[in-house]
């Protein structure tokens, strides 16, 4: 496997660009690797500056539901790209899509576009913050909500993979309205809300946490959730940046049958280009300016391109049988990479909702961030480079998810089975 290339342009990009990389984890740090620089990608490949082809399952942390370079949204974006390319004001594509998000998803009445996930669960935060005129908010140990300050505790994703707390530069004084807590553990949540019953705004949760590997919800826990919010006047949020429109086409809230009072989305909504948006009940929705006082804004928001290649994807994913073959696809990977690691002798905890999959080195189990970190990060270490040496990219870190797209192929699931035999064993040896 050549890697000149890529080396080169890393040692470019440290220079230039802090770690080299524009968002942490993809440095690759947490697992002794070096990033590979990408080329070019189509379907569930992709190839790097060397020439080098990868089986992909990172889908760019999750939009490429329908694999890279779709026809639908590669026209899609060329006929957009003709008539401009941001115009700061409405368009005709913006209510399109506000309109495919709210007819799918139940609890969405309103929706407001952003440009990131964290700008939508950011903007979702203080509209709990201004509805209820409470300042403290629940969030759960290991949930990654994005970078902004009052999110940024006991976060997962990058934060988990390079073991801080949270970051510098955010002041005590706001962290302090910040609880997290075990995920899937209804009681401290309870014993939590009968000391700050009159003081939380909202709870926000990953209803299946993708960024502490994969951890879905426990039976009863999420309900739990809308119960208590319901009891103490807490306006429950959903962070459906990984799952909406992935795990089913109405999102998590779909597939578990709970009616958040806002949600967040971000991912498959923007087709690989960047978006978020935010949306609930039409009271809450409301609030927001201009129609109400509570501020938000964005000179890229509703950004045309971004639209139209959500469009194009969200028309794709909702044609009958596409969520039925992500999902046998998704059964088969998961069951051959369990099967090679304990054929290898390896214990290992798996789990997987719809096409978000997570596999720990460790008999588990894992139902929550403490017992997510108990997992084996050296052995997992060892096994992501023995894998891209044999051509599958997997997240370089134990705590984010795999995605698995619409055009993983069998051929390439088996490839990615038989390499995942191989690597464990190298891996073992290393
Ligand atoms: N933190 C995101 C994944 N959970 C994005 C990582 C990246 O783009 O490097």
């Amino acid at each position: 496997m050549k890697i000149a290339k890529s080396g080169t342009l890393m040692k470019k990009a440290v220079s230039l660009i802090p770690g080299g990389v524009n968002s942490p984890v993809r440095a690759c740090r947490s697992v002794g690797a070096e990033p590979v620089f990408v080329a070019r990608a189509e379907g569930c490949y992709l190839w790097d500056v060397d020439g080098n082809r990868y089986v992909d399952y990172i889908g760019s942390w999750g939009p490429m539901i329908l694999g890279h370079a779709h026809p639908a949204v590669q026209d899609a974006l060329r006929q957009t790209l003709l008539k401009g390319t941001s115009f700061g004001a409405p368009t005709e594509l913006e209510v399109e899509l506000a309109q495919l998000i709210i007819d799918a998803v139940d609890s969405v009445e309103m929706v407001r576009m952003v440009n990131s996930g964290t700008e939508a669960t950011m903007s979702a935060i203080r509209l709990a913050r201004a509805v209820t005129g409470r300042d403290m908010i629940i969030k759960f140990d290991g949930c990654y909500h994005g970078h902004a300050d009052s999110l940024l505790v006991d976060a997962g994703s990058g934060v988990a993979t390079l073991a801080i707390a949270g970051s510098p530069g955010i002041p005590a004084d706001l962290i302090k309205h910040t609880l997290s807590l075990p995920y899937n553990d209804v009681e401290t949540v309870q014993r939590m809300l009968e000391r700050y019953a009159e003081k939380i705004a909202c709870i926000i949760v990953e209803p299946v946490a993708g960024n502490m590997g994969l951890v879905p919800p426990k039976t009863g826990f999420l309900e739990s959730l809308r119960q208590l919010c319901d009891s103490c006047g807490a306006l429950l949020i959903f962070d459906e940046v990984m799952t909406g429109f992935r795990v089913a086409f109405g999102g998590a809230q779909a597939l578990y049958g709970i009616v958040p009072d806002l949600s967040c989305f971000g991912k498959i909504i923007g087709g690989g280009l960047p978006v978020g948006a935010y949306g609930g009940r039409r009271d809450l929705m409301e609030q927001v300016a201009p129609q109400g006082p509570v501020y938000q804004a964005g000179t890229l928001s509703g950004n045309p391109l971004a639209m139209a290649a959500g469009i194009a994807t969200l028309r794709e994913i909702a044609k009958p049988g596409f969520y039925e073959r992500l999902e046998q696809a998704s059964q088969k990977l998961l069951a051959g990479l369990v099967d090679a690691a304990r054929q290898a002798g390896v214990q290992v905890w798996a789990d997987r909702v719809g096409s978000m999959l997570g596999m720990y080195f460790t008999p588990g189990p894992v139902y929550d961030f403490q017992q997510a970190k108990k997992s084996d990060l050296d052995l997992f270490a060892r096994y992501y480079k023995a894998m891209r040496r044999k051509g599958v990219y997997l997240a370089p870190s134990q705590f984010e998810a795999l995605f698995v797209s619409a055009v993983h192929t069998d051929e390439a699931i088996e490839q990615t089975i038989e390499a995942a035999g191989q690597a464990i064993v190298e891996a073992l040896d290393q």
